[in-house]
């Protein structure tokens, strides 16, 4: 559901075009997802990626997942797309000699970990291998992205959402993800190859509920009837306007005392 965005009008609205299929690590059809609700695989904890543990689906959106690590509170969900190679059905860690470990903040004595896995794998449903896709999408050979390119992107600091966002800069392999109508307190710097970022449209095919663009900052903004600007007037999107001005990087707007990567609430 989109609500009443439409990335064909935002486009024009913006005049600006949108990043290709061919700049991003996403198949060009989403990678289907037939997990359930309940269903355990094995994942590496997002804290601690050395380890393997043990996930339960708690949630699904579009083609990915809301995992939450067995033994783990529920303050720490991540979120995962189906065909990443992050996770894997039960067995597999074994299988390749490594063993299942406690995630990091495991809330019972280190010491009753074996029996706590024993007690966690009984009788629970594992998400059967066939699910799992063979493997990630191939990378593009180099970053092709451009400033100025739109894509839809994962809010870090609140991963449930996927967002309309703006290529804000380059840097070598790496591309400054800015978020459409935000002050830049939720921008990052991402690798091209990045599994954070999509192409426009991808949310439409996936089922994902898209965010609409934010209200704070650099949006097209209406004329009133005298065909001047009215002062607070941040909403609709019918009217070009000149495009925003560049803004410094997030990181060295941020205000004081804001702790870095933890979800915001403003
Ligand atoms: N708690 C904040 C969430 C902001 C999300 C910003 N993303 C979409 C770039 C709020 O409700 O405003």
């Amino acid at each position: 559901y989109q609500g009443h965005f439409s990335w064909d009008k935002y486009l024009k609205e913006t005049s600006a075009i949108a990043a290709p299929a061919h700049c991003f690590k996403q198949s060009t059809t989403p990678p289907v997802n037939e997990f359930k609700a309940g269903m355990k695989l094995e994942a590496q904890d997002p804290r601690n990626t050395t380890s393997t543990c043990i996930a339960t689906v708690v949630g699904l959106t579009g083609s990915r997942l809301r995992l939450r690590l067995d033994g783990s509170d529920n303050k720490n969900d991540f979120w995962r797309l189906v065909d990443s190679s992050e996770i894997q059905p039960i067995g597999s860690c074994e299988k390749n000699g490594g063993m299942l470990q406690p995630p990091l903040g495991f809330r019972l004595n280190a010491s009753s970990w074996p029996m706590f896995l024993l007690k966690t794998l009984n009788g629970a449903e594992m998400a059967p291998a066939r699910i799992f896709h063979k493997q990630e999408p191939p990378p593009p050979e180099q970053n092709h992205f451009q400033v100025g390119m739109k894509l839809e992107a994962v809010d870090r600091k609140n991963p449930h959402f996927i967002c309309p966002a703006t290529v804000g800069a380059l840097r070598g392999v790496e591309v400054l993800v800015t978020f459409d109508g935000w002050r830049g307190a939720f921008d990052y710097y991402c690798r091209y190859d990045s599994r954070d970022i999509f192409p426009v449209g991808w949310c439409a095919l996936t089922g994902d509920n898209l965010q609409p663009p934010g209200t704070k900052a650099g949006l097209p903004r209406p004329l009133g009837a005298s065909g001047v600007l009215p002062d607070s007037s941040v909403e609709g999107t019918d009217m070009l306007m000149p495009p925003a001005p560049s803004r410094p990087p997030a990181q060295k707007r941020r205000k004081p005392g804001r702790k870095k990567g933890r979800p915001s609430i403003s």
